[in-house]
């Protein structure tokens, strides 16, 4: 896949090149290319903000050479492409979104700046405007490294064999189940039982049900999303009933 990117700090993104991002772009999955706006700037400044018409505080990214940035990233375009912005107007970016962006060849982001951009410059050049997160930024660099990163997790081969079945089975609108390495004992407090007992059928109910039960402790508005079996319906009533036992005062 082929990120290009319209942004007045490309150095942010140097960030790419560690871990799981790194190896991607290191074995061919992944390739980022940058279109700096400063670098389409015709004065002798290189101006890139410009005052906002109808005044108030702050500026906004000039349009000359934000434009020619974004003409320059949509030159040879492969079929399947898109242009989209990060802003806080758009809409809340969550997991299942990512797989539209999976289909896509080259995916062109623009990064906002200053107080935003131009709203001609999205009407006529953007096709999608993304949030990650209801929360103030100071421009769009670092939504588009969470971005980047959570497509990039999603590519075939990018996870090692391991991790990707892992992934399979918790992005499906549940929390991760607690987890516990080495030693048995740390500072008093023991791992569970069931994890040393090898039983791994056991240890999947067990699993299942911490997941059930913490998502129904901290994100019941992410298990009203999600249809329950009869299984899980049995594993969260147990959980939700020795929680309310441990929990009461009498
Ligand atoms: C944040 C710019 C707030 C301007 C009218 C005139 C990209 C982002 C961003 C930013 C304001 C994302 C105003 C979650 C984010 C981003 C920069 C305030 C005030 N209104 N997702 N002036 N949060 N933010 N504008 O901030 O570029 S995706």
């Amino acid at each position: 896949m082929q990120i290009h990117l319209i942004t007045l700090l490309p150095d942010i993104f140097t960030a790419l090149n560690y871990g799981i991002c790194g190896r991607a772009i290191k074995n061919n999955l992944l390739c980022v290319n940058f279109y700096n706006p400063r670098d389409y700037a015709q004065d002798k400044y290189h101006t890139v903000d410009d005052k906002p018409y109808g005044g108030g505080p702050g500026m906004l990214l000039k349009v000359e050479p934000l434009i020619k940035a974004i003409n320059a990233a949509q030159q040879n375009q492969p079929k399947c492409h898109k242009t989209i912005y990060l802003s806080p107007q758009g809409t809340p970016l969550k997991q299942q979104h990512l797989q539209g962006f999976l289909q896509l060849e080259r995916l062109n982001i623009v990064c906002g700046r200053y107080e935003g951009i131009d709203q001609r410059v999205i009407d006529l050049h953007i096709e999608e405007t993304w949030s990650i997160g209801d929360y103030v930024l100071s421009g769009g660099e670092f939504a588009a490294l969470v971005l980047i990163d959570a497509i990039t997790r999603l590519l075939p081969g990018a996870l090692g064999d391991d991790t990707s079945a892992i992934h399979e089975s918790f992005s499906d609108n549940l929390l991760d189940y607690p987890q516990y390495t080495r030693p048995e004992n740390f500072q008093g407090v023991t791992v569970p039982e069931v994890l040393l007992s090898g039983h791994h059928q056991q240890i999947s109910r067990w699993r299942l049900q911490q997941s059930l039960g913490q998502t129904w402790l901290k994100r019941p508005d992410l298990l009203r999303q999600r249809q329950l079996n009869t299984l899980e319906k049995e594993l969260l009533e147990e959980f939700i009933t020795a929680w309310k036992a441990r929990h009461s005062t009498s």
